[in-house]
């Protein structure tokens, strides 16, 4: 009687320590609806060129896409002449989530400033980096959308190349991105 009082009170315990029946603990797996990444802070490897600078560091992950940026707040600017550039913004979802669609806004309203092409790589410990896939944008959009199979992680590298090799192309905008799992 003693040992099977026991062995349900472990059941018991195994139990709690699941917790999904209660609804207290949440599915790391699951796949969370909405903008994984708003209001996330980020780190970027390279800083922008005043006067379009990225105020308090949130313009990447504030929710807003841009307007023209000579009047808009929510993009930042890299002037880079005929030079190739590529800008890596590392998104911080703040633990490991599920994930399969990222969206890059660039451009600022001028589709020469916007991105050429976009890489996605993955990390959990901001050190490896796992290339996801890579989306190019030959037709200017200021939206540029990656799909690809669903993932768990917690750092996101938005990867940006500029444009080059085209008129007045000498600069790159990035307003917002966002990542989601549907
Ligand atoms: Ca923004």
């Amino acid at each position: 009687m003693k040992f099977e009082r026991m062995t349900a009170m472990f059941g018991l315990l195994a139990l709690m320590a699941c917790g999904d029946s209660d609804g207290v603990f949440t599915d790391p797996d699951a796949c969370v609806s909405g903008n994984l990444a708003a209001g996330r802070t980020y780190t970027k490897s390279v800083s922008p060129t005043a006067p379009y600078t990225d105020v308090d560091d949130k313009e990447f992950t504030d929710g807003k896409k841009a307007g023209h940026f000579a009047n808009d707040a929510s993009s930042f600017g890299f002037q880079h002449g005929a030079n190739t550039l590529a800008v890596n913004v590392d998104v911080d979802l703040g633990s490991a989530l599920r994930f399969n669609v990222v969206r890059l806004n660039s451009g600022a309203a001028i589709d020469r400033y916007t991105a050429a092409a976009l890489n996605v790589l993955a990390s959990n410990d901001k050190q490896t980096w796992i290339p996801v896939t890579r989306v190019e944008n030959p037709g200017s959009l200021f939206d540029l959308w990656a799909d690809f199979d669903s993932i768990r992680a917690r750092y996101v590298r938005f990867n940006v190349e500029a444009r080059t090799g085209c008129v007045d192309c000498d600069w790159l905008f990035l307003a917002e991105g966002e990542v989601q799992c549907r």
